[in-house]
């Protein structure tokens, strides 16, 4: 078995998300945010892998809390599935398009968290969800995972297209960069550990 389960309850959000890179497609998103859900879907369907997210939280005093507790919850079990596979390729990057708008996402996965934001949407919201928001879940996923994430929007008229063409490259990014690796010396470093 190649898959992760975590659960997180805080006061302000009840996370559990279950993960499998090896895995075919099974996909399952229930969030309580319809434009999260849409693009959590996007990453995990194009990115070819499992997953299933039960959320709920206290979106009635703003999606703030559970937009960032996703990132959160995805990278720890990211940091999980990364300490049971072990050695894996770590370097991936993937730029995909969506009609006006052209995004990508290069990963390390390096056990040291930074995150590159160079996002920048046309419109503040996409229907009621406020694009600002979609930094943190990044940056929780960035801290978490404890990888290196460069978000970059290269061009896009549309806010929706222009993060739907990121989540998509974050889907295959992360299938590409957590792809098991076999290696005698250890993890794929120089140094031999990560
Ligand atoms: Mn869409």
């Amino acid at each position: 078995m190649s898959g992760i389960s975590k659960e997180r309850r805080t006061k302000e959000t009840q996370i559990s998300i279950e993960i499998d890179l090896l895995k075919e497609a099974e996909v399952q998103i229930a969030t309580g945010l319809p434009f999260m859900d849409h693009m959590l879907h996007a990453m995990a369907f194009h990115g070819d892998f499992s997953l299933k997210i039960k959320a709920a939280g206290d979106i009635d005093v703003d999606p703030h809390h559970l937009v960032e507790d996703l990132g959160i919850v995805l990278g720890s079990a990211l940091n999980d599935y990364f300490k049971k596979i072990g050695a894996v390729s770590r370097y991936a990057q993937s730029i995909i398009p969506m009609d006006d708008a052209l995004s990508e996402i290069i990963i390390d996965v390096c056990n040291r968290p930074f995150l590159i934001y160079q996002v920048y949407f046309p419109q503040d919201r996409s229907g009621n969800f406020d694009m600002w928001l979609l930094k943190e879940f990044f940056q929780g996923l960035a801290n978490e995972a404890k990888i290196n994430l460069h978000c970059r929007s290269h061009y896009g008229e549309n806010a929706h297209h222009i993060a739907e063409a990121m989540f998509k490259a974050l889907g295959k990014s992360l299938k590409e960069s957590y792809k098991p690796i076999k290696k005698e010396s250890g993890q794929m470093s120089t140094k031999g550990v990560l």
